[in-house]
């Protein structure tokens, strides 16, 4: 019988895995150095994309162009800003979590493939080096969405590399996401149902299945306009019978879908941080879960609301239907959210205030959102500042606040250490104005009429513009105090221990770091996934120890995070 080891989670290693920068520079099949490469590599990008809009807004501080060089100029400074910012910084950022985070969530020793997932990670450098290579060969000067004809007739060579480099960032997604979806269904203890998943993990996965059926056509329009650009084919070009608007169809097919490839994961991050931060079990648990599916699914039948402008008048209706039906799901997890924080006993960390920083945004931005659905509405303000002010609402408001909120929930799980909570909210405060000044008067600039994608403009839209860019160089400033917070609290920052949250998920159960295969042996699975560490989850393990033998000893462990005493600690803090 020597050999019966009862693993519990909530037991801690007595050993701290112990690994090095170089660790984090080469090949490695660890989900979690995964993990970490993956966000690393993203904020890099951030960091990136965020120099750009800074030059953006330098440049519209003047309704003349004196900062770039020409029109061409400044329109490749928004097209790489909006590409990095998607396909480099908000996508991969929320792998990285998902990398880390899942497994450890799931009780899963890694993910189920992890040389693919290996793999997946290191097509990233290479799409961004092909994208940067653009700046050396005329880069790339058609937006983010890279209509045509601009992208097949008149872009630079820049634009074939950053067809070649998102072609790289969208397989790197699949075979992503493939693996999330296979781990999450096979590498959960047999004994975890559906529904004791964490609600992150539903996140991911109904993430991943959008990223599944929808990349692919993203692909699939990418190989056709490299076809168009460099093979003479005419898929876009009318002139030779091809048609113009077949971009735009493939093109939103995908990137509504994953407009929400790049908040639901975001949405599962706060549904994390909501229950841990307001001590309270999330209210609407199925809700959360399923609506994440439904969003999955509707989201694929609205993409033409992208182009109403151009859409046969009979077909804008049912669009128009089902963009508005799409804000219900959503609005369904608002509701469960407020459901949660209502009465909570809430503690205004640096994560719960990113989290109802986000909660606040995001509601403008869906607001928006269906104002932009009803087209009449979106006739007036397509192509202006509106528009940027909506996706700004609901990408930086809702998905980048999430990363944040993120970053301050599961720093000390990554790192074993504390963020300074000082600086956290200092870079709140800061992201917060900021954000909301560079962004809100943005609406007011697309309804007075100032189109997006220009660099000169009317004048009577300075003064507007004036405190856009400010408030832009306050939020750029604001990313700093991040930075600072983060190289100071790696070296410096307080030991965070295990649970440093008292969070009730299974990834707080090991120590921080986790050891190398997360957890010693298979943890047992408790019924409520919200309910580790709590007394009757500390009963119930303590059955399971007593009916299987006690040689938990023998691993030489510290068992003193989750003993029954303050087990009861937390029954009280929740009961109350
Ligand atoms: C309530 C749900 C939403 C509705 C009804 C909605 C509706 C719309 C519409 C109609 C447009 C097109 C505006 C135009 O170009 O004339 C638009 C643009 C956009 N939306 Fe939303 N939206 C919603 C939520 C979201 C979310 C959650 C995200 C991302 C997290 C998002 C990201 C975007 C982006 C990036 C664009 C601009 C694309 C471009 O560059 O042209 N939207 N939205
Ligand atoms: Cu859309």
């Amino acid at each position: 019988m020597a050999t019966v080891t009862v693993p519990l989670p909530g037991v801690i290693p007595a050993e701290k895995p112990k690994l090095r920068v170089s660790d984090y520079l080469r090949w490695s099949v660890d989900h979690k150095v995964i993990g970490v490469q993956y966000m690393a590599t993203a904020f890099f990008f951030f960091i990136f994309g965020g120099a750009l809009a800074m030059l953006i807004r330098w440049e519209l501080l003047t309704p003349a162009l004196d900062v770039m060089a020409d029109g061409t100029a400044y329109n490749q400074l928004f097209s790489i800003h909006g590409t990095v910012m998607i396909f480099l910084w908000i996508i991969p950022m929320l792998a990285g979590f998902g990398n880390y985070v899942l497994p450890l969530m799931l009780g899963a020793k890694d993910m189920a493939f992890p040389w693919l997932n290996a793999f997946a990670f290191w097509l990233i450098p290479p799409a961004g080096f092909l994208l940067m290579l653009g700046f050396f060969v005329g880069q790339a000067e058609a937006g983010w969405t890279s209509y045509p004809p601009l992208s097949t007739l008149f872009s630079g060579d820049g634009q074939t590399l950053w067809a070649m480099s998102l072609h790289l960032l969208g397989l790197s997604s699949i075979l992503g996401s493939i693996n999330f979806i296979v781990t999450i269904k096979n590498m959960r203890p047999e004994s975890m149902g559906w529904f004791q998943m964490p609600l992150f993990c539903w996140a991911i996965l109904a993430t991943s299945i959008i990223v599944v059926l929808a990349t692919p056509f993203l692909s699939g329009a990418l190989t056709l306009l490299l076809l168009d650009r460099v093979a003479g084919t005419a898929f876009f070009n009318p002139a030779q019978g091809g048609d113009v608007l077949l971009w735009q169809n493939v093109f939103w097919f995908y990137s509504h879908p994953a407009v929400y490839i790049m908040i639901l994961p975001a949405f599962g991050v706060l549904s994390e941080v909501f229950s841990v931060h307001a001590r309270k079990p999330i209210f609407g648990y199925r809700a959360i879960a399923l609506s994440s599916m439904a969003i999955a699914l509707v989201g694929f039948t609205v993409w033409a609301h992208h182009m109403f402008t151009s859409l046969q008048p009979e077909l804008r209706i049912p669009f128009m239907i089902t963009s508005m039906i799409i804000a219900v799901p959503t609005g369904i997890k608002v509701f469960s959210w407020l459901g949660t924080l209502f009465g909570g006993k809430i503690k205004f960390t640096s994560a719960m205030i990113f989290a109802l920083g986000f909660l606040s945004m995001f509601v403008i931005g869906g607001i928006s959102g269906v104002m932009l659905a009803a087209v009449p509405f979106d006739i007036h303000v397509h192509d202006t500042y509106f528009v940027v002010s909506h996706l700004h609402f609901v990408l930086y408001g809702g998905s980048v606040f999430g990363i944040f909120a993120g970053i301050y929930h599961w720093f000390p799980k990554i790192t074993g250490r504390m963020l300074n909570e000082r600086l956290g909210k200092w870079h709140f405060v800061l992201t917060y104005i900021g954000f909301f000044f560079t962004f809100f008067p943005q609406h007011i600039l697309g309804i007075l009429g100032m189109p997006r994608r220009v660099a000169v403009y009317a004048p009577e839209f300075q003064t507007l513009n004036i405190i856009v860019s400010i408030a832009a160089f306050v939020m750029g400033i604001s990313t700093f105090v991040l930075v600072w917070n983060v190289i100071v609290s790696l070296r410096n920052g307080k030991p965070a221990g295990a649970n440093p949250w008292r969070a009730l998920t299974l990834e707080w159960q090991t120590s921080s770091p986790p050891p190398a295969h997360n957890f010693i042996g298979d943890p047992v699975p408790f019924k409520n996934p919200y309910g580790y560490g709590t007394k009757a989850a500390w009963d119930y393990l303590e059955a399971q120890e007593k009916r299987l033998g006690p040689s938990i000893d023998a691993l030489n462990v510290d068992r003193s995070m989750t003993s029954p005493k303050q087990s009861e600690a937390i029954n009280e803090e929740l009961s109350k």
